[in-house]
């Protein structure tokens, strides 16, 4: 009948008149998808579709994705450099030359007057990686600021502490094709499917051909929960405590892979002494997983021929975010799961190049993950950039966390902020707006002018974005991918290239420095500069990714001399014994005591306070709240609340309730949902003057990253409804 119905009247796709696609990969997420982007004959962007024959998302793309290109001429975007005296006045329309001029003039007076480190740069994971590796050369070669970060100490700095501290380098040593080939998949605070929609169709497509066990660490019952296997409820920001326990009963129970730890791993009596202390019984009253079901978990993934572990922000956003990172790292370790088909530590990140900007940025050493603790590594770069190596720092600066707190000191009197916007996205909003309101200068670069931080700021730069541009991003599995140019750039404003090209040909320093106008003549140097490098690009460039729909490093310039085609790439690191990147080789296995130090729930704010993610919106809405159909989804700040403690509240589905916590209050709407436990309250935090006014965000010892993911607040009945949801309103941006 169905098939008689649709035979007769096929579906028959809106016909856009689209002349020509135009390849590029997604500037959202980390998946990396690929996407063709169509232009109508008046040269109108007008579609988009994903690419078949790319190995990462094969034809399919998330709602995000297919609405992207209606980025390019959304409300808000910035057309022309925007300057004023002070934060009190309005901002008038200035020229490039003069903008660019009072940036380098700010950034030398003040460093003249405070010293080098008193100007503080923080940038992003959504740049290009062309653009990365030049605002990297700008400041550590000529700006000589050690105070540069990224908003990727939001997000992923737990896990490339943790690869760092277990396997002596960052990189993750996995990819997608492992679900292809695990036995036992363990997923730790990642919700895949709302935020990693492809890799999670991978993983789904994976176990409809060949089932496994799905296990879930989450507090919450996320989308991914409700399809595992065997959901831990987890008590927040114990992790560690499961993670020892696991290990703790392989160990009993003589599971581990010894021939693997012997040539493998040092510390492996240091650990099972620690992991001694956490049997299942003492484990189950910290992390609030019965000890049966530890038991049960343990053998299912010591058992399994390969086994692996993803995680995401449940992990890397907690006091414990890069131990909980070495944790994983360690359970792989003893069961001989590095390196291998099925078997890894594969973090999902976040940003489309948060990984670019981790290999080549310099925000926390220099290209190509070398070190400003190595004295040989500085020589090299300061050798290739022509710059004087004493010129550079001998250990990494601040973090972008601790970047903050060192303005309210006084410490730091300058910032460029480019491609993040912490009014929103940092914790414990008043502070933030206090901090930033202390700056002698700030500068905000980014494509939309109407971002919150933009309030706060100087100088506005108004950037190109995504295809209005050309240059790579890294994604999760370590694929290389180009976006190319398909508009021209919104308005007047400049791709991120541009502009620091610009402010860098300001300062004298860079007539003794090369510079490239052009995207693929940078990616040439970072060619160069990988040569040998565990990140060694040096097999690829613009055509050939785009050819190959994207390639994994390492790729080397041997193996792009032996013309194989598809490029292989590097599927996964550490396939070979001893060959982790400390200097014997050998991974380390690391001892993780815990330390109880969280804010948790008590008489006075009864609940945790859960924050993350939606699968319709991106952060702090910039762009998503202005595609109407990502933004119609959940176009208000909401709450999810359990029904029983609704019900014990007197709290009704779709009431307004205000938030409490000791740092501020936040007006949501209350959605009565099991997804959260009766004691917690999940909200997300893509609005304004919400759920981060609530945050504490307390720093990983390791990382500084922020635990977002853990705070307390109450819960407060609102009488007048019609104000409350006028406040609420007003909390949303558009
Ligand atoms: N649609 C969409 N996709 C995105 C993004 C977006 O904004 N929107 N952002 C991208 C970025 S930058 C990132 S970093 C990723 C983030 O991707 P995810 O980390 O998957 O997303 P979150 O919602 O932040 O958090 C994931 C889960 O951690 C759980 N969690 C909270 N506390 C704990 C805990 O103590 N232990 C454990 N095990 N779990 C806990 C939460 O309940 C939540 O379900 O998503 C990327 N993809
Ligand atoms: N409570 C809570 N807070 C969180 C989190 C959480 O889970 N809970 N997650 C944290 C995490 S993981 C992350 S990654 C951060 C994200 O925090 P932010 O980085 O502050 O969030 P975004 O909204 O992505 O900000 C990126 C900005 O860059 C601009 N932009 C986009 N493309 C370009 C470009 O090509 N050039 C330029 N110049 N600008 C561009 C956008 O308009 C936007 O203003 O939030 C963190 N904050
Ligand atoms: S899954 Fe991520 S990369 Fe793929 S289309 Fe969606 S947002 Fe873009
Ligand atoms: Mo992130």
């Amino acid at each position: 009948m169905l098939f008689g119905r649709n035979k007769k009247n096929p579906v028959k796709m809106v016909d856009k008149g689209i002349q020509k696609w135009t390849y590029a990969t997604c500037g959202y997420c980390s998946v990396g998808c690929a996407i063709e982007v169509g232009t109508n004959a008046e040269g109108k962007v007008v579609g988009s579709r994903g690419v078949a024959g790319a190995d990462v998302n094969r034809g399919k793309l998330c709602i995000k994705g297919i609405f992207e290109h209606e980025l390019f001429e959304s409300e808000g975007r910035g057309d022309n450099p925007l300057v004023r005296e002070s934060i009190h006045q309005g901002y008038r329309e200035t020229d490039w030359d003069t903008a660019a001029a009072k940036v380098k003039n700010e950034i030398r007076r003040i460093q003249e007057t405070h010293g080098r480190d008193s100007f503080a740069i923080v940038s992003t994971g959504q740049l290009l990686t062309e653009e990365f590796y030049t605002l990297g050369k700008l400041t550590r070669g000529i700006i000589g600021t050690n105070n540069y970060d990224g908003n990727t100490t939001l997000c992923m700095a737990s896990a490339v502490s943790g690869y760092k501290r277990s396997f002596g380098s960052d990189g993750p040593p996995g990819c997608y094709e492992d679900f292809e080939h695990t036995n036992c998949l363990m997923a730790w605070g990642s919700n895949l499917p709302e935020q990693h929609p492809i890799i999670y169709w991978r993983l789904q497509e994976a176990r409809e051909k060949r089932d496994f066990p799905l296990i879930v660490v989450d507090p919450r019952v996320t989308m991914l929960a409700q399809k595992a296997d065997i959901h831990l409820a987890i008590t927040p920001g114990t992790d560690v405590v499961l993670q020892n326990a696991l290990m703790h009963v392989i160990l009993k129970e003589g599971l581990e892979d010894r021939d693997y730890i012997e040539a493998n791993t040092n510390g492996f009596e240091q650990l099972e002494t620690e992991v001694q202390k956490y049997d299942p019984t003492t484990a189950a009253a910290i992390c609030g997983i019965d000890e049966d079901t530890i038991r049960n978990v343990a053998k299912i993934y010591a058992k399994a021929d390969s086994a692996m572990s993803i995680w995401t922000m449940g992990i890397n956003q907690s006091t414990h975010g890069s131990d909980g990172v070495v944790g994983i790292n360690n359970l792989n370790l003893i069961t001989g799961n590095v390196g291998k088909k099925g078997g890894t530590s594969l973090s999902i990140t976040g940003q489309c190049n948060a990984m670019g900007t981790r290999e080549w940025s310099s925000c926390s050493g220099l290209p190509g993950y070398r070190y400003l603790e190595n004295a040989e590594e500085r020589a090299e770069v300061a050798k290739f950039w022509n710059v004087d190596p004493e010129f550079f720092p001998k250990k990494r600066g601040l973090a972008q966390t601790d970047i903050f707190p060192a303005i309210e000191t006084g410490e730091i009197k300058g910032l460029w902020l480019v491609a993040t916007n912490p009014m929103t996205s940092m914790a414990d909003t008043e502070r933030t707006r206090k901090i930033l309101e202390k700056l002698d200068f700030l500068v905000v670069q980014d494509c939309f002018a109407d971002v919150e931080t933009t309030q706060y700021a100087h100088l506005y730069l108004p950037a190109a974005t995504w295809s209005e541009k050309e240059g790579v991003y890294t994604n999760t599995e370590r694929r290389v991918n180009v976006v190319r140019k398909v508009t021209e750039p919104h308005g007047n404003s400049k791709s991120d290239l541009q502009i620091f090209n610009l402010i860098a040909s300001q300062f004298k320093q860079s007539e003794q420095m090369n510079f490239p106008a052009e995207p693929a003549n940078v990616f040439e140097e970072m060619k160069t500069l990988s040569k040998g490098r565990l990140v060694d690009i040096s097999g690829m460039d613009h055509d050939l990714i785009e050819k190959s729909r994207g390639i994994q490093w390492p790729y080397t310039e041997q193996q792009a001399d032996s013309g194989e085609t598809p490029p292989p790439g590097g599927k996964r690191l550490y396939t070979e014994s001893g060959t982790f990147r400390f200097a014997d080789g050998m991974a380390k296995l690391i001892p993780l005591p815990f330390i109880d130090n969280n804010e948790v729930p008590d008489e006075q704010y009864p609940f945790w306070l859960n924050t993350g993610r939606l699968v319709e919106h991106f952060h702090t809405r910039t762009k998503t709240g202005k595609i109407g159909n990502t933004n119609k989804y959940s176009p208000i700040p909401f709450m999810e609340i359990n029904p029983d403690a609704a019900i014990e509240l007197g709290i009704n589905q779709g009431e307004y309730v205000r938030c409490v916590s000791r740092r501020g209050d936040a007006v949501v709407m209350a959605m009565l949902t099991q997804r959260v436990p009766r004691n917690m309250v999940f909200i997300p935090f893509h609005f304004h003057d919400c759920v981060n006014r609530l945050t504490l965000g307390l720093l990983d010892p390791h990382s500084r990253q922020p635990a977002f993911k853990q705070s307390a607040t109450r819960i407060e009945i609102l009488e007048d409804q019609e104000a409350a949801a006028q406040l609420s309103m007003e909390m949303r941006r558009f």
